[in-house]
């Protein structure tokens, strides 16, 4: 394709998000690569469910145009294909799901680091609704022995190649055989076309990267994509074993077949696990009111926001209103549905003045929010200095200082209210 018409289409498929989604803006990468459109506004996180106008959009090869007659083929240990038809026979489900792009967050490191610089924008909750992949796969000659504990899912995504690589992602065959869905629904509507449509794999509590749009084959393996295990010419390795991976600068990720741990956060502390790669979603806050624009007025006031740990759940929210430097304890609320985030809320009594208001959250297995991201030779020793280390890929970064929201509360006399 050339390189004019495919900034042209790239605009135009931006055009019609911007469209359809009022009140959302539009990120752009470096390279223009990225279509990425992020949630508007803070609102967007003082509630439970993202409407699709203010979930954030991220992928990188433009959407494919043909979806008449779409199938999945299925490879590997699988056999044949599904059309859409085959899909919508099997029984369904409703899954809901916080999904954060891995990049999330990568506006906040400094030195500034590659691509789409995202403060907090880029995190959603939806319910989708599609099939699960375990009925998909045993319906398709999955066998259940013991050996589906080392295998892992393929998914390839029918994004055209532009730059020679495809969109392809893997995940061990445990996690896609115990939650997760082939997904054709979001909120309720038809799935739209930016969000995966016909169908997408939904990986819940994983970062956004893994829940592969467009899926156009299945493939399960006995270890992960690297270059040359698929019958394909075109670069198939690129978003598994190079990008997604976190790394101090200048490393070169090495291409692993397997690993035994997907939890991002223990693969960041594991001495075994050279360049984690992006899996399960790091503990993390945002405060969605008070925004920050509003005029407060001293009195009592609630502050809303929402914390999730990807697959773990949430076990505490604090709040600090002087900057992170008291805390206390914010009170969660609302629905607990797993791999999605929790809503909490804290009764603040408001003094007149300027405050930094700042929430941190904590996962069941007691891992929690680090204030701020470490410097980028800090890689190695920023966990236990209680910082979030300073990626190349700038990649999960989950610190709480960076998402403060600075509030002035003053006196409004009866006089001037009039
Ligand atoms: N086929 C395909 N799937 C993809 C991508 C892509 O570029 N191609 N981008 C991934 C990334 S990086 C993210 S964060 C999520 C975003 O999903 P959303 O646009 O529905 O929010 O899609 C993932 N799935
Ligand atoms: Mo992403």
């Amino acid at each position: 394709m050339e390189l004019e018409e495919r900034a042209r289409q790239r605009r135009e498929e931006i055009d019609a998000i911007l469209e359809r989604k009022p009140g959302v803006r539009e990120v752009q990468d470096d390279e223009d690569r990225f279509t990425v459109v992020g949630a508007a506004n803070r609102e967007t996180y003082e509630n439970w469910l993202t409407p699709i106008e203010e979930h954030f959009v991220c992928h990188r090869n433009p959407i494919p145009e043909e979806k008449e007659g779409w199938h999945v083929s299925l490879s590997g240990d699988l056999d044949g294909e599904l059309s859409m038809a085959d899909l919508r026979e099997l029984p369904t489900v409703a899954v809901a799901h916080t999904m954060e792009c891995a990049g999330n967050g990568r506006g906040q490191h400094d030195p500034q680091t590659g691509d789409v610089q995202w403060g907090y924008e880029a995190a959603a909750t939806a319910v989708w609704t599609g099939v699960p992949v375990s009925s998909v796969l045993r319906a398709r000659g999955l066998g259940s022995d013991g050996e589906n504990e080392t295998r892992w899912l393929t998914a390839i995504g029918g994004d055209p190649a532009v730059d020679g690589d495809i969109y392809v992602r893997s995940i061990p065959l445990s996690k896609a055989l115990s939650d997760c869905i082939l997904a054709y629904e979001m909120n309720g509507q038809p799935l739209p076309e930016e969000h995966g449509a016909p169908v997408r794999l939904l990986v819940p509590g994983w970062y956004g990267a893994n829940s592969v749009k467009w899926v156009s084959e299945l493939r399960v393996m006995d270890g992960m994509v690297t270059e040359g295990s698929l019958d394909r010419p075109e670069t198939h390795a690129r978003w598994q074993q190079e990008a997604y991976r976190f790394y101090p600068a200048g490393d070169t990720p090495e291409p692993n077949k397997s690993i035994d741990e997907f939890d991002t956060w223990e693969q960041l502390r594991s001495e075994r696990i050279d360049h984690p790669y992006a899996f399960d979603q790091n503990v993390m806050s945002v405060i969605g009111s008070p925004t920050g624009e509003e005029v407060i007025e001293p009195g009592g006031i609630e502050i809303h926001g929402v914390a999730w740990a990807g697959d773990d759940t949430i076990d505490r929210v604090e709040i600090s209103v002087d900057g992170g430097e008291t805390w206390e304890d914010a009170e969660p609320f609302g629905p607990e549905y797993s791999c999605t985030w929790r809503l909490f809320r804290y009764e603040w009594n408001a003094s007149e003045g300027t405050h930094a208001l700042v929430s941190r959250a904590t996962d069941e297995r007691g891992r929690t929010q680090p204030a701020k991201i470490s410097g980028p030779k800090k890689f190695s020793e920023a966990l236990e200095n209680g910082e979030y280390p300073w990626n190349e890929g700038g990649y999960g970064a989950n610190a709480y200082l960076p998402n403060a929201v600075e509030v002035e509360v003053v006196e409004i006399s009866s006089s001037s209210k009039t």
